[in-house]
């Protein structure tokens, strides 16, 4: 492997919307909005998503359908209700064709995926170019569809590229173009910096990515938290070693990290606790996976490691049963150890199985990993 990781993210654009204009032709030029009624009354619901069109004039997805309409009063908008089978069955086929351009491929929603490209690339970032360019013209040609691609030397810098440029963006930011990329955006960019965390950050005097980047991150960690605090600095900084993890593969997923001092004082331990938990969670969730087994593990003061384990009775992606069982654990440990002072914790869930059903409306959450 030579130095440089080359990561390129795709994300088709307005991808229900844009299914629904190449099954209908006729509906290219015009708004189209589409919809997920609720059935209570005849406009009650929200807008899935819009194409470009409909977003000049103010539609976004989220937005209720009556806001949707009277935006586009006057046009000749098209407001058509969801057509998932079409969409997964369009979904499939693309991922299948990005499938064969990856040396490692994750898939992360309906509409986008990850490849890692590095060792087919030998860690060139030209090539990567011309990989996105062979990417485009066959989701065009074989699918016809538009898409926007990023180019990266992670995760989160990929995403934040494929994001720059939209629709049909193709977007290159080299390692020593991260910094100068980043610095400039508004905070709110950021992955992971959410509608809770932006207007937060702001009171803080935090308004672009580079101004967290330079902040103090003693300050961050004591507003947020060490697991999120240290998250935003290394990614404002644009430093992400995330890998690209072929869904259904991870046999856990686990994350760990150090205790302001060390102590054995269960709520300093669980505060740090229900974050690791939060982000673990997260990242079974994005792997399309349910837990069976969760752990607990303690590095202690002397730097010995003892955990407790703990099977459910079934697979399950609540995260109210990870912190419940997280707590537990915790408390069982610490009863039975030998009773020194904790350094690190550490949260792992396994036995992950893959998860059914449509991810489709429940993973738009805007908060962090
Ligand atoms: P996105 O990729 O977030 O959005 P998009 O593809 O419509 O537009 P963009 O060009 O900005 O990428 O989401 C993919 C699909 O997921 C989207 O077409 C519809 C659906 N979706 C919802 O149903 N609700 C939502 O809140 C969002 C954001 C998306
Ligand atoms: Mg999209
Ligand atoms: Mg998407």
């Amino acid at each position: 492997m030579s130095g440089s990781r080359v990561i390129i993210h795709v994300d088709l654009d307005y991808f229900f919307a844009q299914c629904e204009e190449r099954e209908n032709p006729s509906l290219r030029g015009r708004p189209v909005v589409v919809c997920v009624y609720s059935g209570r009354s005849e406009d009650s619901g929200a807008v899935s998503t819009a194409n470009y069109v409909a977003r000049k004039y103010g539609v976004h997805s989220g937005m209720p359908i009556y806001l949707a309409k009277r935006r586009l009063t006057g046009t000749e908008a098209a407001f058509l209700p969801l057509n998932r089978s079409l969409y997964a069955a369009v979904s499939e086929a693309v991922m299948g064709i990005l499938r064969g351009y990856a040396d490692r491929f994750e898939q992360v929603s309906i509409d986008e995926a990850f490849l890692d490209v590095s060792e087919r690339v030998g860690g060139n970032f030209d090539a990567a170019i011309s990989v996105g360019r062979g990417i485009k013209d066959e989701i065009l040609k074989r699918e016809g569809l538009t898409c926007s691609v990023g180019v990266g030397s992670n995760k989160l810098v990929a995403k934040m590229a494929a994001g720059f440029q939209k629709p049909d963006g193709l977007t290159v930011v080299r390692p020593e173009e991260v910094r100068g990329f980043l610095s400039k955006m508004p905070v709110g960019k950021l992955y992971g910096v959410g509608r809770k965390t932006e207007p937060r950050m702001r009171e803080m005097g935090i308004a672009t990515i580079g101004d967290l980047a330079a902040y103090d991150v003693g300050e961050l960690v004591r507003v947020f938290g060490v697991v999120l605090g240290k998250y935003f600095r290394n990614a404002a900084n644009g430093i992400d070693e995330e890998t690209v993890q072929e869904r259904g593969t991870a046999e856990q997923v686990s994350r760990i990290a150090t205790l302001k001092q060390d102590t054995r004082d269960l709520d300093v331990m669980l505060e740090i606790v229900y974050q690791l938990a939060e982000v673990v969670h997260r990242r079974v969730v994005e792997l399309g996976r349910r837990f069976r087994a969760v752990a607990i593990m303690a590095v202690y003061e002397d730097l010995s490691i003892h955990s407790r384990s703990k099977t459910l009775e079934g697979p399950t992606d609540d995260p109210e049963v990870l912190r419940r069982t997280s707590k537990e654990l915790l408390e069982r440990l610490l009863k039975e150890d030998a009773g020194l002072r904790v350094r690190r914790v550490g949260v792992r869930v396994s036995s992950l199985e893959e998860r059914k059903g449509q991810r489709v409306l429940t993973e738009f959450t805007s908060d962090p990993r």
